[in-house]
């Protein structure tokens, strides 16, 4: 009998191809500067399926329809979470996260808004080549001759080959610089991506084996010479004896700070605080994939959290020197006040390692369904169930709290609601609003608490934003409401989280001045009166005159006092103008096309990396194993 028409793997293949193309241009927010890269982005879908597809034809026929079967059921599986994952977080997975699995299982509302009923169409191709492969068998499957085995084979490899020379062509050093997911995605597809993320893992592990205390000396030099622990402020020692209470608002940024919504205030309570607290009007979070538990990382450690992954997972186990431990031995009782599963970005394990006396997990509070939304118990109640145990701990104490209403995908129910939505094509950005102003109010009920329980005299209360809530997923609507269009710049701009330090009997500043979560440590060990010269972090105390003059993100991106730098572009930071690299207009009328050094960002630049590195290095190495905190 003769075949009319194409080998099964090359049909799968094809079909395969459009639907992780549909994929990238459509659910993947994936920019594309030239014809180059979407031609590499047309291209890398077909060549990724193909090389899988085509193995089959070395398998015994009966095989060979099992084999195509399953790879494309577990193809689109792979493809699916991926989508489900970027709706949530506008990332593609990394291998860390993935075996973040009880946190996946605690997604809960989360991962039903995620997952919608049209998403099935995206099964329809495993569909039928189940069909095809099942019932269709006698006629799909082909013995194939040594030659065309041969031949398939190096068609795949040829094209791929072909990918990466293109994509090394349009994005030099790619392998080495893998600063972006997304350009890994957009250069060699989803799957190889994956299967290098692997690969990279892997490495991490191997780092940490081999890792020894030699690379110790350079970083504490480096500290030393440009973080200069030992600068302190007028202010040291103002709060000794003070409790401390710390409380992390879930992804809370600035730009809600001040501003109206239909004439109306966002956030009453907090625009009032400015008035009697230490307001940073230009602080940063620096987190990265690991969220709130990068946050925690950052303000418990001064050190940077990982580019990849969340470092609360996987690196949960290495020797810190953290607040907690630190307060613990200057004699505060320490703790921590969140109402959701103790295991929830590893928490009991990071929480237990770096020295927390206690943790008030989800089974220290009564959640019902009335007293509950979204991820769990409501801030309200949550702020009003935490008071008998604050009540109860010895003094003085660290206690951080973490809020949970205003998570994505910010909901809340009517009788809560005291501001409208937002009008805009984001449900998200809509609602956030709400449950914002609903943290605002939580807020302001947890102050009178801690007043009527006269906590509040004897406490320096702290407030920060812990991460973004609004991804750049939404800048047309974000744009909407701040009225204008949202450039690279106003996303780093947005990045800006708001942080307060109420000092009792100390009268509110405003303060300008560019801060970040990794400053958050010496400010406060300083406030409290604990010397933390030997320590080594990157942060510095933030009513000390002189600081070093850049804040890095997490991305490589930065701020310092006159420039942000991202996406290898360089702004002026008052003006959001680009200083480099010059429009092609610019260049011409000055008949000289900009250098290297012209680049004002770039000596700042390099400081970043170096930085990143070696709080990377620290990390991965897990080199505090290596050095003394005590002499
Ligand atoms: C989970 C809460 C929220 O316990 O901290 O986590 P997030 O998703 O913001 O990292
Ligand atoms: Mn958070």
């Amino acid at each position: 009998m003769k075949r009319n028409y194409p080998p099964l793997y090359i049909i799968a293949s094809v079909l395969f191809g459009i639907k992780t193309y549909i994929l990238y241009r459509f659910a993947f927010n994936i920019s594309l500067d030239n014809i180059m890269q979407e031609f590499i982005l047309l291209i890398n879908p077909f060549v990724s399926a193909f090389l899988v597809f085509a193995i089959s034809v070395w398998l015994s026929s009966k095989r060979q329809m099992t084999f195509i079967r399953y790879t494309s059921l577990i193809g689109t599986l792979i493809l699916y979470f991926n989508l489900v994952f970027y709706r949530n977080f506008a990332d593609f997975i990394t291998i860390p996260v993935l075996f973040q699995g009880s946190n996946a299982a605690d997604l809960g509302s989360s991962v039903l808004n995620l997952m919608h009923v049209q998403d099935l169409l995206f099964f329809l191709d495993v569909v039928l080549i189940w069909y095809l492969s099942k019932r269709q068998a006698p006629i799909m499957t082909v013995s194939y001759k040594k030659r065309n085995r041969v031949m398939a084979l190096t068609v795949s490899l040829l094209l791929v080959v072909g990918n990466f020379i293109l994509a090394e062509i349009e994005r030099p050093q790619l392998f080495q610089r893998t600063f972006d997911r997304e350009y890994l995605v957009k250069n060699i597809g989803i799957f190889n991506y994956h299967i290098y993320d692997i690969a990279l893992h892997s490495k991490t592990e191997a780092q940490r084996v081999f890792a020894d205390g030699n690379d110790m000396p350079e970083i504490q030099t480096y500290v030393e010479e440009n973080i200069n622990p030992d600068m302190k402020s007028e202010l040291f020692g103002v709060a000794k004896g003070k409790n401390l209470i710390f409380v992390s608002m879930e992804s809370l940024q600035t730009f809600v700070i001040n501003n109206t919504l239909n004439g109306e205030e966002v956030t009453p309570f907090l625009n009032d605080l400015i008035g009697d607290s230490y307001y940073f009007e230009n602080f940063y979070h620096q987190t990265a994939q690991g969220k709130t538990s990068d946050s925690e990382f950052l303000v418990e450690n001064s050190l940077y959290p990982l580019p990849r992954g969340a470092v609360f997972f996987t690196h949960g186990q290495n020797e810190y020197h953290a607040m907690p431990e630190i307060l613990g031995e200057a004699g505060y009782y320490t703790s921590v006040f969140h109402a959701n599963n103790k295991s929830f970005w590893n928490r009991d394990v990071m929480y237990d390692n770096i020295g927390y006396d206690e943790f008030y997990d989800v089974d220290s509070y009564e959640v019902t369904e009335e007293n509950s939304i979204g991820w769990g118990l409501k801030d309200k109640p949550f702020f009003e169930q935490s008071m008998k145990y604050l009540q109860s701990i010895p003094q003085p104490f660290y206690s951080k709290f973490i809020t949970l209403t205003n998570h994505y995908p910010f909901d809340l129910s009517e009788e809560d609601a005291t501001i409208e939505k937002f009008d805009s094509n984001s449900k998200t950005l809509n609602q956030y609003f709400q449950t914002v102003r609903y943290m605002d109010e939580s807020l302001k009920q947890f102050f009178d608490e801690l007043k009527a329980s006269g906590l509040y005299d004897n406490s320096v209360i702290v407030l920060m934003g812990d991460h973004y809530g609004i991804s750049d997923f939404h800048n047309k609507a974000m744009g909407m409401y701040l009225d204008k269009e949202i450039t690279p710049y106003d996303e780093v701009q947005l990045q800006r989280v708001p942080f307060f330090i109420h000092i009792p009997g100390k009268e509110g500043k405003v303060i300008s001045k560019i801060a970040g979560q990794i400053d958050v440590k010496p400010t406060l060990l300083h406030l409290l009166g604990v010397d933390n010269s030997n320590d080594i972090g990157f942060g510095t105390d933030l009513f000390a005159d002189d600081r070093k003059d850049f804040i890095a993100l997490r991305d490589g991106s930065f701020v310092s006092n006159n420039y942000i730098y991202t996406e290898e572009k360089c702004y002026d930071r008052n003006t959001g103008e680009i200083l480099y690299p010059m429009e092609e207009d610019e260049t011409s009328e000055r008949e000289s096309s900009d250098t290297e050094e012209d680049n004002l960002c770039a000596p700042i630049k390099e400081k970043v990396d170096k930085e990143l590195n070696y709080s990377d290095q620290i990390i991965y190495g897990d080199l505090f194993r290596f050095y003394n905190f005590d002499k």
